[in-house]
């Protein structure tokens, strides 16, 4: 799917109410617009500025976008004029069961002229509905006319655009128009020795800020911080040594914990779990257990596992997909406990990886 656009994900099994809401959005007749792609259980339609998914209604398909495109702008479920209240509760349970993300990102888009009151869920009225598109597409507007932050990096042509980059939000579901302001956020990266997370760091940061180099020992021996702002949000990169090292003292490591819960200064901050594509080892089973206890029994909410080495799946042959679904249940449970919120980055060469982890870490932490 294209960043530039906005992405809307269309869930229900009501076919018709899909095509119908497309072809008015678009004024063409989404039917014409239809692409066979390498999914049977999806169709896109597009112009130059949105990307609807029609996604049918099992479980596979579902987990399946939604591990390739876990931040859609908007994730709408259609139902129809003579809906059930409780299948619709039903269906955005399985939707959070399936996907891992908070109920109230799947919004339900009345039909006909009802009103969103009394509803357990969230809703859109259709006027609603196309008010918040509307802003999606100013948002977007704006910030693709922002100029990036340090001319003459390659860093422009990366962030630019990125979903989530344009730091106001506004939802007409509110009653008192709330803003919700963006300004900063602290990535805490953690994971075990040599997964690299100083490697990453440097990407995030787009400069050699912290020493990431092969060793049969820890390189990374204190918490240590640099900044960057990434299309005017600050970001806090905040590199660690291996803090689940069974072999350091808890004096040591219970150190390493409160300076960087000092370090992180402000709210909010995402934790990146950071680990190798290519090696699942006995010493990560436990990881998230670890890191519960480090910071709190809250933070898989606001983990994101970020993992390295992807030019070896590629030289797999195996894209980020197929690994989740072959990898060991371990994994698959660490993973699902985390929401699903994964990316791949091969921190040898440039990509647009920083977008896609920007994107999880910018929703993440407007929650
Ligand atoms: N090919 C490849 N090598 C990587 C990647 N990321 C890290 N490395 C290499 O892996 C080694 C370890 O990386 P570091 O960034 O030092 O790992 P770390 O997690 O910070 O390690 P500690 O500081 O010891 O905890 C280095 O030689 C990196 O160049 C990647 O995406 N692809
Ligand atoms: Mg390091």
């Amino acid at each position: 799917m294209s960043h530039n656009k906005i992405s809307v994900v269309l869930l229900g099994n009501v076919d018709y109410l899909k095509k119908s809401l497309i072809t008015i959005i678009l004024g063409k007749d989404a039917i014409k617009l239809s692409e066979t792609g390498a999914h049977k259980n999806r169709e896109i339609y597009q112009d130059d500025k949105f990307v609807f998914t029609c996604i049918s209604d099992t479980n596979n398909a579902i987990k399946e976008l939604f591990l390739e495109n876990p931040v859609p702008d908007m994730c709408v479920l259609m139902v129809e004029n003579e809906f059930s209240l409780d299948h619709v509760w039903q269906q955005i349970g399985n939707l959070k069961e399936v996907t891992g993300k908070p109920k109230d990102e799947f919004i339900v888009v009345l039909p006909g002229i009802r009103t969103t009151s009394d509803y357990p869920f969230k809703c859109y009225t259709m006027l609603q509905f196309f008010t918040q598109l509307n802003d999606l597409v100013k948002m977007k507007d704006e910030t693709n006319m922002r100029p990036a932050y340090n001319p003459g990096s390659q860093h422009q042509t990366d962030m630019k655009g990125g979903r989530f980059s344009n730091t106001t939000y506004e939802d007409p579901m509110m009653t008192s128009k709330r803003k919700c302001t963006i300004t900063n956020v602290n990535l805490v990266l953690v994971g075990m020795a040599g997964t690299g997370k100083s490697a990453s760091a440097n990407s995030i940061l787009r400069k050699e800020a912290f020493l990431s180099t092969s060793s049969s020992s820890s390189v990374t021996r204190e918490c240590q911080v640099e900044q960057r702002e990434i299309n005017g949000v600050h970001v806090r990169v905040i590199d660690t040594p291996d803090i689940f090292d069974d072999e350091m003292p808890s004096s040591v490591r219970e150190k390493h914990v409160k300076r960087c819960k000092q370090l992180c200064e402000s709210k909010p901050c995402v934790f990146v779990l950071v680990m190798h594509a290519s090696r699942f080892t006995d010493g990560e089973r436990d990881i998230l257990k670890k890191l519960e206890r480090a910071f709190g029994s809250k933070v898989r909410e606001k983990t994101v596992i970020l993992f390295t080495r992807g030019d070896d799946l590629q030289r797999a042959r195996m894209s980020l997909e197929d690994f989740l679904h072959r990898c060991q249940p371990a994994l698959k449970e660490i993973i699902q406990k985390c929401g699903n919120r994964c990316v791949l980055f091969e921190n040898m060469s440039d990509s647009c990886q920083v977008e896609k982890l920007m994107n999880l870490a910018i929703a993440l932490s407007k929650q």
